[in-house]
């Protein structure tokens, strides 16, 4: 890999900078709104990621000889702020009896350093403080304490984190971020605490990603030293890191201002001191761990495309769902208007006061067109029954379409809680459990327009003038109304007895408008009719669907966001 060879050309070096740049920028773009399974660990993956590139690989790039920065990290108290203060060789980060100790993170470099560190090159997310004591307040998790010291060679900086194993989760998470800034993780443990699962979880990532390793067995009793470190080296084995140096410091007791012994620290020290003034050393050290970071690009990068693939699959899914639900809420109103179903009940008794009494259709087989003479008389005399049968034909309609759409709305609701996601859109838009608030006005407003429109149906097409006088003379409303009832005479749904009433309807209904405007424009009228009462449905039924659409989009990721992912860390590889 290019970057892990010595003295990378100046260009190859600024293509990977802006390939890493872009990178950074999609990841960070990035969304995953949805709490999928697995969502919660691409989320974390996403995080990490952010942060190992701005806190680490973008700063590493930019300044490829910047000091080494040596992160001092590991379980709470195993010795980390007393190992940095024994190598500066004064008391710069607080040690302590009580846990956790180190809450902010303090940085010390020598004074020719602090150029690297007093801006936010390095850790730009959290502020920085110079000055004030060891013994000061601390516990500002937000800003890392600069403690320039000549004791310390150049060309090294020190980090004391806060304890890896926290109980703090701040102060867990915060360990984490620093650990990702390193070029180089100084493991702390202790011979009580070098089994732990937290230290070899974060020992198992950072050998994952290419973490350079240097461990400190720390406090050691001096008789069990050669088998815990045995142990421990084995233990370093199988997770891939033989190659780390372990360092062991026996327990001894401290010295004077809490320090530990120059036999103690001394080869930690001569170690650090001599990767401090090798350039070449210290620049393989960090070009191991910057490769390791660069390597581990892609299997994140993997992971938060699949994770974002589930997320639209998700969406789509949760979309489709309410597409499908007031669509065949469409369908079922469409089949109330063709089987009758609009026949039934209130519409039926206000027909048959409309046409006259029972008498009259016992003798409609028979005497059709008598009859149907009849009925002209009583639809032209009696607006008043004209007008209730409007009104029933009225609130069936609306009915049947309010219907359809709850049952639309709560069969959308039950297949969301059920579905990944689905709960959680129901929880930040509980307004969906039903219909829109003013959806029963909308309907009546529907209704009453579609009622307008097939009234102007009667009257356009009345176009001549023979036809336009039959009209007048029976009333548009009566004719109207009429029609509205041809549209839905159907037989397909009725059952017994109805059959006959409502195919009588029918017929007499036909008869009626054929009398006025011709059999063939009745059929073509008819269908004019319930057309325009199915368009009108349709569009309202895709509003009530566009609810849910909505919702659906309110946690959509970008289109092209798995793409774009894959895309830029391609462009990563190409530039390595
Ligand atoms: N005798 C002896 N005591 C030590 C040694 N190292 C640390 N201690 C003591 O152990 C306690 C914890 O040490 P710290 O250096 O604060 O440990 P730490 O890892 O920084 O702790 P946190 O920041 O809380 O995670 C302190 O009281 C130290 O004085 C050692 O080598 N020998
Ligand atoms: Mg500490």
């Amino acid at each position: 890999m290019s970057i892990a060879r010595e003295g990378t050309p100046e260009g190859e070096l600024s293509a990977l900078l802006t390939a890493v740049s872009g990178l950074r920028d999609q990841v960070a773009d990035s969304t995953l709104p949805l709490t999928l399974p697995g969502a919660d660990a691409a989320a974390r993956t996403r995080v990490e990621l952010l942060n190992q590139l701005d806190d680490y690989v973008l700063p590493r790039l930019r300044s490829l000889d910047a000091p080494l920065l040596a992160v001092v990290g590991g379980s709470t108290g195993a010795g980390k702020s007393t190992l940095v203060n024994s190598i500066v060789g004064s008391v710069v980060t607080r040690p302590g009896v009580l846990r956790p100790t180190t809450r902010s993170p303090v940085l010390v470099h020598h004074p020719n350093d602090a150029r690297w560190f007093v801006g936010d090159r390095v850790l730009p997310g959290l502020g920085r403080v110079t000055g004030g004591d060891a013994f000061a307040a601390d516990g500002d998790t937000s800003a890392v304490r600069l403690v320039s010291a000549a004791t310390l060679p150049a060309g090294l900086a020190l980090l004391d984190a806060p304890d890896i194993d926290s109980v703090v989760s701040s102060n867990r998470d915060l360990a984490a971020q620093l650990l990702s800034a390193a070029d180089l993780w100084l493991f702390v443990t202790t011979a009580a605490r070098y089994a732990d699962a937290v230290p070899w979880a974060l020992l198992r990532q950072a050998s994952e990603r290419g973490t350079s390793i240097a461990v400190v067995l720390d406090r050691v009793p001096p008789e069990a030293v050669a088998e815990i470190r045995d142990h421990l080296a084995s233990m370093l084995k199988e997770q891939g890191l033989s190659l780390a140096p372990i360092f062991t410091v026996r327990e001894v007791p401290l010295e004077t201002g809490g320090l530990v012994g120059a036999e103690e620290i001394g080869p930690l020290k001569q170690w650090l001191t001599a990767l401090a003034q090798d350039a070449r050393a210290r620049g393989m050290v960090v070009r191991h761990t910057l490769s390791g970071a660069l390597d581990s690009i892609d299997s994140r990068i993997e992971q938060l495309a699949e994770a974002t693939a589930e997320q639209t699959s998700a969406t789509r899914a949760l979309s489709k769902v309410a597409d499908t639900a007031y669509a065949s809420a469409a369908a079922g109103v469409q089949k109330g208007m063709n089987d009758g179903t609009l026949l039934r009940g209130e519409v039926l008794a206000r027909w048959q006061e409309f046409v006259g009494t029972g008498e009259f259709f016992k003798q409609v087989e028979s005497t059709v067109s008598r009859l149907r003479d009849r009925m002209v008389a009583m639809v032209k005399g009696q607006p008043a029954p004209a007008a209730e049968l409007g009104e029933a034909l009225h609130s069936g309609v609306a009915a049947l379409i309010t219907a359809e759409a709850a049952s639309a709305a709560s069969t959308t609701v039950r297949s969301w809680r059920g579905m990944p996601g689905g709960p959680l859109l129901l929880a930040q838009y509980p307004h969906l459990v039903s219909s829109s608030p003013d959806f029963d006005q909308q309907v009546q407003h529907l209704v009453r327009e579609w009622q307008g429109d097939v009234l102007e149906l009667v009257r356009s097409e009345g176009q001549d003038r023979r036809t336009t006088a039959k009209v007048a003379a029976y009333g548009v409303n009566g004719v109207g109304v009429v029609l509205m009832l041809v549209a839905f005479a159907h037989t397909g749904g009725l059952m017994g007895a109805e059959v006959g009433i409502a195919g009588g309807t029918a017929v007499l209904g036909q008869k009626l408008l054929e009398a006025i405007f011709g059999d063939q424009a009745v059929r073509s009228l008819a269908a004019k009719a319930r057309a325009s009462l199915h368009d009108r449905v349709y569009e309202l039924f895709g509003a009530e669907a566009g609810r849910y659409q909505a919702a659906v989009e309110s946690v959509e990721v970008a289109r092209d966001q798995g793409r774009r992912l894959t895309a830029a860390a391609l462009g990563v590889k190409a530039a390595r």
